[in-house]
């Protein structure tokens, strides 16, 4: 049990009863319970398990004994018994962008719509734009969703799948039978999105270790289990595959599965004009100029070693010029999270985070860091309930009683300023002047040409106040393209005016791209690996920033937010074009 699956839990039970036509203060105490149990500062699983959740608000005696029952037995009947009134297809409409519980208990009464299939289908024929609060311009949308999601049904996100992966390695590790065990593929490499997973273990006993594989609390379903390998489906739909070899093997297995492709295939063609082919298995002598094969190999890097390469770190096997700059002895040195000194770019209660400013400190605290970046909306982002001069300037003064009162940690006052349609941004200079730092982002109207976007977004990083610019693209992974922007003059432009750009690690964000920050990185642009936290949870996607930055080239050099608190107060305090 998490705090992850008891707040999806009262979601889920706010949308059902929506969708029931239940009334909506019943509805709101469940979303709002949803949000306490994410924001709530202490171990909340433990305390709704002992049936310690009493004045806690937010959260009233219905939720408690709901939280106690499902943390204290791992379910919850009122939401199984709700859940089984509505056929299961229908939850699905709940994941394409655009479709909220009144939209979709709109298709469902009136249309007995319950599947994408069905939805889709409906579309085609024009029935959607029929349904009042519907129209042409939303039937369309919702096919253009119903195909971004056909596009990626196999796909999911790095962020949401670590911690379960982080999990069956640890039970792995546990088994009498491994000696090692690793996670391969594209999840190794940091591939913002996957579509399976391969686990690796070295082992005596393969076929024993394979079927115990599949018998993990995770697995849904069994397609393959044989000798060496099997494949499952865990209950969230993702399959994985396990390959069992010897310990000598498994280094050689390590590499082969990491992948990628590209990167395996240049290798192997260097290993070839050594008179060596190299497969999973290891080194054979091949053809006529067959020398002797590399002995030892032990560990992976130990491959790499025997064809005249540096290591190459999983991130960057993607054969964008990481084998030549292994074989010159070029290769950058990755940044690490131990390297990390503060963060930029978080949300509070006075936007739309779920904690509160004294809550956000203290977890930045508690993570060793030494410095916090707020930077709530702006009064444009009004859905994000978006500050007004007036509240910014009481939350200028809120921190600077914090920072008076805490001279161990600082706290950057800032704001995520809109970048209105025509570049202009959502405060004055006046007041943006006043402010630590300032992030700028598009929020809206994302229907311009690449052209207009992109002039806009240039417009907005040549103001003096503009420190960063958030997520480039807007996209949400699997759920949304990004508007249209040209990287390379967004990238110029950063160069050009000493704007940051962030690496947005909100999970379904994951923007800048990380094919753009070499290129950034070598024209002198920093960049600042930001959390965009909407709760203290959140701020731990900075490890996941991390491994992004990685895949991008990125050294420890190249991030604003390594630099210790002293040095990120002396930059912010030179004018941007001195920086
Ligand atoms: P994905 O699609 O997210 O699962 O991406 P990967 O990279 O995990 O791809 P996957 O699971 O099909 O295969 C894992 C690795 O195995 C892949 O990165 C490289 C290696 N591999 C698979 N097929 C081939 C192949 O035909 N040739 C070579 N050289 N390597 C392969
Ligand atoms: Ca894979
Ligand atoms: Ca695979
Ligand atoms: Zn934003």
């Amino acid at each position: 049990m998490t705090r992850e699956i008891l707040a999806d839990v009262l979601d889920e039970i706010a949308l059902l009863l929506e969708l029931k036509d239940e009334n909506s203060f019943k509805v709101r105490a469940y979303r709002q319970g949803a949000d306490t149990v994410r924001g709530f500062d202490g171990d909340i699983v433990q305390l709704a398990a002992d049936n310690q959740l009493t004045g806690i608000k937010g959260i009233g005696e219905a939720l408690r004994d709901k939280l106690h029952i499902l943390a204290s037995t791992g379910w919850l009947p009122f939401h199984q018994h709700l859940h089984a009134e509505f056929p299961p297809g229908l939850f699905d409409l709940f994941d394409l962008q655009g479709l909220g519980p009144k939209k979709v208990k709109a298709l469902y009464a009136s249309l007995a719509i319950s599947s994408i299939a069905e939805l889709k289908l409906a579309c085609e024929a024009g029935t959607v734009a029929t349904l009042p609060g519907f129209g042409a311009k939303t039937q369309t949308n919702i096919l253009e969703a119903i195909t971004l999601r056909e596009k990626f049904a196999d796909a999911f996100v790095l962020g949401a799948i670590s911690p379960l992966v982080d999990e069956m390695l640890e039970t792995l590790r546990l088994h009498p039978e491994i000696s090692r065990a690793a996670v391969a593929g594209s999840f190794r490499r940091a591939k913002e999105t996957v579509h399976d997973l391969d686990f690796l273990v070295a082992t005596k006993s393969p076929a024993l270790v394979c079927e115990d594989f599949t018998t993990l609390p995770q697995v849904a379903s069994i397609m393959v289990c044989g000798d060496t390998k099997a494949s499952v489906r865990l209950h969230n739909g993702l399959q994985c595959d396990l390959r069992a070899v010897s310990n000598s093997e498994f280094p050689f297995a390590l590499q082969y599965f990491t992948g990628s492709k590209e990167h395996n295939i240049a290798l192997r063609s260097l290993a070839l004009k050594r008179g060596w082919s190299l497969n999973e298995y290891g080194f054979t002598a091949t053809g006529k100029h067959a020398t002797a094969v590399p002995a030892d190999i032990c560990e992976e890097p130990d491959i790499y070693r025997a064809l005249g390469l540096d290591f190459i770190e999983p991130e960057l096997r993607e054969n964008q010029g990481e084998i030549d700059a292994a074989a010159a002895h070029c290769l950058p040195k990755l940044v690490e999270l131990s390297n990390l000194r503060g963060t930029f770019h978080n949300h509070t209660t006075a936007s739309d985070g779920l904690n509160s400013l004294d809550e956000m400190v203290a977890e930045a605290i508690d993570m060793g860091l030494q410095y916090l970046g707020i930077a709530d909306h702006s009064k444009s982002t009004f859905i994000g309930n978006g500050l007004d001069e007036t509240r910014l300037l009481n939350q200028l003064a809120a921190i600077a009683k914090l920072n008076a009162a805490h001279p161990e940690f600082r706290v950057f006052a800032g704001s995520e300023v809109d970048i209105l349609r025509d570049g202009s941004l959502d405060f004055d200079d006046s007041i943006l002047a006043r402010l630590d730092y300032c992030v700028a982002s598009v929020h809206n109207i994302f229907n311009l040409t690449e052209d207009e976007m992109t002039r806009r977004i240039c417009r907005a990083m040549e103001n003096e106040h503009v420190t960063m610019l958030g997520h480039v693209t807007g996209r949400l992974l699997l759920k949304r393209e990004g508007y249209p922007v040209n990287h390379v003059k967004i990238i110029d432009c950063a160069a050009a005016t000493r704007t940051i750009i962030e690496l947005n690690c909100s999970p379904l964000r994951l923007d800048m791209d990380w094919r753009w920050w070499k290129r950034a990185r070598d024209l002198g642009v920093l960049c600042s690996i930001n959390p965009d936290a909407h709760s203290i949870a959140r701020l731990h996607h900075i490890g996941l920033g991390v491994r992004l930055a990685r895949k991008g080239w990125l050294r420890r050099e190249d991030i604003l937010n390594t630099r210790s608190r002293a040095e990120v107060e002396a930059f912010l305090h030179t004018p941007k074009a001195a920086r």
